[in-house]
C-alpha cells in the first residue's frame, strides 16, 4: 500500500519536504502551477487566481523582464502566506560546486533567500548538492530543499537509463537537502530509507505537446507511474484558457488521482 502525504509528512527527514507533505494534505492539492510569464504584474495575477487550489508556485524568475526583490519577490511571498503554498524556483543549477553556490546565494535573484525549493542537474557530480547545501546554510535559517533532474519531459532528453541511475546515486549523499527529483517515474529508494518526493513536468490533459520538444503525459498517467505532485504551465494560463477554472479541474483530477493510488 502507498503511504498517505500525512504518514510521509510525519517522518520525513525534511523540513521543507514536511511542510509540503503536510500542506497538500491540508489543502487537498498536488498541483503545482508553472508561473511561465515575462513580467510581475502577469506572474501575481496568475498566482492570485491559482493561490487556492495549488500547494506549489514554480517560478523562472529569469524570464521576468522587470524583476526585482522588491517588485517581484515581496508580493509573491505575500501571496504564499495568504493562499498557503511553497515556493520553487525551476533555476536548474549545473555548475561546480563553488560556482553553483555563489549563483544561488548572489548575483540578481539571489534564489536562497526566498525560494523554498530548487533544482539543479547532476552532470558536474555530487559537488553540485554540496556547494548549494552550503549556500542556502550561509543564507537564511529557513529550511530549504532541492531537487534533482532526473528525467526531462522533452523529446530526445539525455537524461535517462545510466545518467538517471547515477543522479539518484547523487541525490543519496544528503538525505536531508536533497528532497527527491524532477521526473517521469519513481525514483525507488523507500529500501533503503529514502521518501523522495516526484515533481513532474509535462503535463497537459488537452494537449500532447508543443512545437519545441515538450511532451505532455495525463495526470493519471503520471500519478499511477510515481508523481506525487504534478506539474502545470501552459495547460492553466495557455491562449483562452481560464486559470481559475482549469487550476480546480488540475487539481481535483490530480487529487482523485492521488486518492486511487493511496486506496490500492
Ligand atoms: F525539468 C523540466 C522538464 O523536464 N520539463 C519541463 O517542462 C522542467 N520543465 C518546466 O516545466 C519548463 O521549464 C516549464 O517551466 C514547465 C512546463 O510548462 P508547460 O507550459 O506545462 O509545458
Amino acid at each position: 500500500m502507498t503511504l498517505s502525504y500525512a504518514q510521509r509528512a510525519a517522518n520525513h527527514p525534511s523540513a521543507v519536504a514536511r511542510k509540503l507533505l503536510e500542506l497538500m494534505e491540508a489543502k487537498r492539492t498536488n498541483l503545482c502551477a508553472s508561473v511561465d510569464l515575462t513580467r510581475t504584474a502577469d506572474v501575481l495575477d496568475l498566482v492570485d487566481k491559482v493561490g487556492p487550489n495549488i500547494c506549489l508556485v514554480k517560478t523562472h524568475m529569469d524570464i521576468v523582464d522587470d524583476f526585482t526583490y522588491e517588485r517581484s519577490i515581496l508580493p509573491l511571498l505575500k501571496l504564499a502566506k495568504k493562499h498557503n503554498f511553497m515556493i520553487f524556483e525551476d533555476r536548474k543549477f549545473a555548475d561546480i560546486g563553488n560556482t553553483v553556490k555563489l549563483q544561488y546565494k548572489g548575483g540578481v535573484y539571489k534564489v536562497a533567500q526566498w525560494a523554498d525549493i530548487t533544482n539543479a542537474h547532476s552532470v558536474t557530480g555530487e559537488g553540485v548538492v554540496a556547494g548549494l547545501k552550503q549556500a542556502a546554510q550561509e543564507t537564511t535559517s529557513q529550511p530549504r530543499g532541492l531537487l534533482m533532474l532526473a528525467e526531462l519531459s522533452s523529446k530526445g532528453s539525455l537524461a535517462h537509463g545510466d545518467y538517471t541511475r547515477a543522479t539518484v546515486e547523487i541525490a543519496k549523499t544528503d538525505k536531508e537537502f536533497v528532497i527527491g527529483f524532477i521526473a517521469q517515474n519513481s525514483m525507488g529508494g523507500s529500501d533503503e530509507g529514502f521518501d523522495w518526493l516526484i515533481l513532474t513536468p509535462g503535463v497537459g490533459l488537452d494537449d500532447k505537446g508543443d512545437s519545441l520538444g515538450q511532451q505532455y503525459r495525463t495526470v493519471d498517467d503520471v500519478i499511477s507511474t510515481g508523481t506525487d505532485i504534478i506539474i502545470v504551465g501552459r495547460g492553466l494560463f495557455g491562449k483562452g484558457r481560464d486559470p481559475v477554472e482549469q487550476s480546480r479541474r488540475y487539481r481535483n483530477a490530480g487529487w482523485n488521482a492521488y486518492l486511487k493510488r493511496v486506496q490500492q
